[in-house]
């Protein structure tokens, strides 16, 4: 039996002695009533601690629920942290669960680094770490024990692939990023160059950050509109929501996007669909923001101490659809 399945065990044990004391109470004062117990069956249910990124978009509002929904599916009561946006919330939201001594933790980091300590606190509490979504980097592997997530590097990679296959390998490109120092930034900035590398006609003659928003992917583009003007060929947004307001601004410098304005992103979330379909928008690679399944069936083994054969990456197969492939699946989506 593992740490984490001894932890399991020595609360089951806690909370049926906890009960035991429970029941004697309540047929003392005869109020009937059980306090304490959260599972309304006699045991308690294991408690989750969440910490998300925060709320950037279309994309994270259906992660978000995808992990609700499913801890309530497994039988587990989440205790939901909203980073908004900045990491030192999720440090202190991430220390706070460990001293509330959560059965196990999920965390949706960020940025990529700066969570040695934090997590190191969870490993000597014995309280297992789950990484979803985006990845860490970490001195030492063992201070989580799965990742959960897309392979951003390979959307990038495919995003580029797109763009030749419909360019000819010829196009001057403006790159709008998400948040910096976030892995689906990293990685999706570089499967990107790898893949274009070996097309000199493909040019990026500015990148900047637009943090995942829609608001900030307009303000971003209005400004490289207006230094770059009928020179910009491509837009290549690291998501859909910067997609998405960089259309907006493109439509008010007076342009066609999508005809004009080739404009390719990633995520493929409902708005990038009715885009596509109102061909303004010309490819979205997806990334499935529906991780909340998968994470739960993990994390009940990993608190069985079921972890074995698990693998320390746990990727989700991404799909490229464009404005054609678009119009026969929009009703068919999920977010
Ligand atoms: O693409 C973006 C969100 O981490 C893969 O985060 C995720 C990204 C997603 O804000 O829309």
């Amino acid at each position: 039996m593992n740490s984490y399945a001894r932890k399991s065990l020595r609360r089951t044990l806690l909370a049926s002695l906890a009960l035991m004391i429970l029941i004697g109470c309540s047929s003392k004062s005869d109020n009937g009533a059980m306090k304490g117990d959260n599972g309304g069956d006699g045991t308690s249910k294991p408690i989750i601690g969440f910490v998300q990124t925060g709320s950037e978009g279309d994309w994270r509002k259906a992660h978000t629920e995808s992990v609700r929904e499913a801890a309530e599916e497994a039988g587990f009561e989440l205790r939901f942290a909203d980073g908004q946006a900045k990491q030192e919330n999720q440090i202190k939201a991430l220390s706070s669960f460990v001293a509330q001594g959560v059965d196990g933790i999920i965390l949706a980091p960020l940025v990529e680094t700066g969570w040695d300590n934090v997590l190191e606190k969870a490993k000597k509490r014995n309280i297992p770490v789950l990484i979803l979504d985006r990845q860490v980097e970490v001195k030492d592997d063992s201070l989580y024990v799965t990742y959960i997530g897309a392979d951003t590097y390979n959307e990038g990679r495919l995003a580029a692939e797109w763009l030749i296959e419909k360019t000819g390998g010829k196009a001057k490109v403006v790159e709008l990023q998400g948040t910096p120092g976030a892995s689906p930034t990293i990685n999706r900035y570089n499967g990107f160059r790898d893949v274009i590398a070996d097309h000199s006609g493909i040019e990026i003659i500015a990148s900047q950050s637009g943090d995942f928003r829609r608001s900030k992917g307009k303000e971003v583009m209005e400004a490289f509109l207006k230094k770059h003007g009928d020179d910009i060929e491509v837009v290549y947004a690291h998501n859909d929501d910067m997609a998405i307001g960089a259309i907006q601004a493109i439509e008010d410098a007076g342009k066609k996007p999508g005809d004009d304005i080739i404009l390719v992103s990633i995520d493929g979330v409902r708005a990038a669909f009715e885009a596509m379909v109102e061909g303004k928008l010309n490819c979205t690679v997806e990334c499935n923001p529906l991780q909340g399944p998968m994470a739960f069936d993990a994390m009940k083994k990993i608190l069985a101490g079921d972890i074995g054969d698990m693998p320390k990456k746990q990727m989700i197969k991404d799909r490229v659809y464009d404005r054609d492939s678009a119009k026969e699946v929009i009703d068919s989506r999920k977010y």
